[in-house]
């Protein structure tokens, strides 16, 4: 099969899978209560405003929003405490899929409905996947990496006749999860949109900019409402530069919080200061001391700088080891879960790119298991 034959197959294939959530939205009454929960980092933030702009064109106003950083026992525990607050009767999560058994079930037995837009590789064996009348759970896995949430969020808004267009925010979406390369054939770019928001192939800076500024609810969370709320203007207005252009006025702290986190990181990437190298394993673990969010970030310039490691950068909390971890060649989504087996933590994400919540007392073994794992990963090959 030729590479555009593949693509137009793919692109089908997620339509197929987005009617599903368009016959989910055109069944919510026009009286529900609705509660968005999405991944608290710019890709989860964008597809919530988009889905905001939608869910407000098809007069299903009464919606709330709650962002959720971490992945995990406690983070679902929250989210159900958050539909019980809100009384909410019908549940759309964005990028983020509650990896626990029974969570789904708990939420549909309250009487809610739930909706599932994402991306990420889901957990097996996993209830999230089986669609039954109160669950439909989209997440194009079958056909090659699947775009950002965001496209998938864009790709529904248009189908479902969206007044505007979303492409540029969902360039930016996919952009902050580094999903670009998968996400704009999926955009149908015009040469026009092309020159104006990926000049030369790579994303124009103010989109860049704007890219940046959405770190800023990993940084300090209570900003993540404001920073959707400004998105969801600037789709409305159609002006994807918009938040840029405040850059002076009311996103000035996003940018204060930006640039200190900038200054922290360059500090920390240069100094490595107890950086332990595991040879046999191609592991190497950073431990670092932030009051800011910035171990995700460290641990992708770390990876440009060791390409053939799996790069794993640890903050610590009062009781956990909190992990970022990157890799070029293994596959985290399948090494981290397994490392995790038989200890107090949990961990997953995507096979680049993923994260880990380690109780303290077991982070040793924590890095024993990972560290057999991805050498039976590199026997493997
Ligand atoms: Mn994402």
């Amino acid at each position: 099969m030729g590479k555009g034959e593949k693509m137009n197959k793919k692109k089908q294939y997620i339509e197929e899978e987005l009617q599903k959530a368009q016959k989910f939205i055109n069944s919510i009454e026009t009286d529900s209560n609705l509660l968005i929960i999405a991944h608290s980092d710019g890709d989860g933030i964008i597809s919530s405003a988009i889905i905001t702009k939608l869910l407000q064109e098809k007069n299903k106003e009464r919606t709330n929003h709650k962002f959720i950083q971490s992945r995990g026992k406690e983070a679902e525990e929250k989210i159900l405490k958050q539909i019980h607050k809100h009384g909410s009767n019908t549940i759309i999560l964005l990028d983020y899929t509650p990896n626990r058994e029974q969570t789904y079930g708990k939420i549909n037995q309250q009487g809610a409905k739930t909706l599932t837009i994402d991306h990420h590789p889901c957990k097996e064996p996993s209830e999230a996947k089986e669609d039954t009348e109160k669950h439909t759970y989209v997440n194009p896995q079958k056909q090659g990496t699947p775009p950002a949430a965001s496209v998938l969020c864009h790709l529904l808004y248009q189908q479902m006749n969206g007044e505007k267009n979303t492409k540029p925010w969902a360039i930016i979406g996919a952009h902050s999860d580094t999903r670009i390369k998968q996400s704009i054939p999926l955009l149908d770019l015009t040469n026009e949109e092309k020159e104006l928001y990926i000049p030369n192939g790579r994303m124009n800076r103010s989109l860049h900019e704007i890219s940046s500024v959405l770190l800023a609810p990993y940084l300090k969370k209570e900003l993540a409402p404001r920073v959707h709320k400004y998105i969801k203007e600037s789709i409305e207005k159609e002006n994807p530069v918009l938040i840029q252009e405040e850059k002076y006025g009311r996103t000035l702290e996003l940018y204060k919080i930006k640039e200190k986190a900038e200054k922290q990181k360059i500090k920390q990437t240069k100094k490595n200061p107890d950086l332990e190298v595991h040879e046999e394993a191609k592991l190497v673990t950073v431990p670092i001391e932030s009051k800011l969010r910035i171990k995700s970030e460290i641990a992708d310039q770390l990876r440009l700088k060791y390409p053939e490691y799996v790069i794993a950068v640890k903050m610590e909390n009062h009781e956990k080891c909190l992990l970022s971890l990157r890799s070029s060649r293994a596959d985290l989504s399948k090494a981290v879960p397994k490392a995790c087996e038989g200890i107090n933590g949990e961990g997953g994400g995507h096979p680049h790119a993923a994260g880990a919540a380690i109780n303290k007392q077991h982070y040793q073994e924590f890095i024993k298991n990972l560290k057999k794992e991805l050498k039976k990963q590199r026997r493997s090959k």
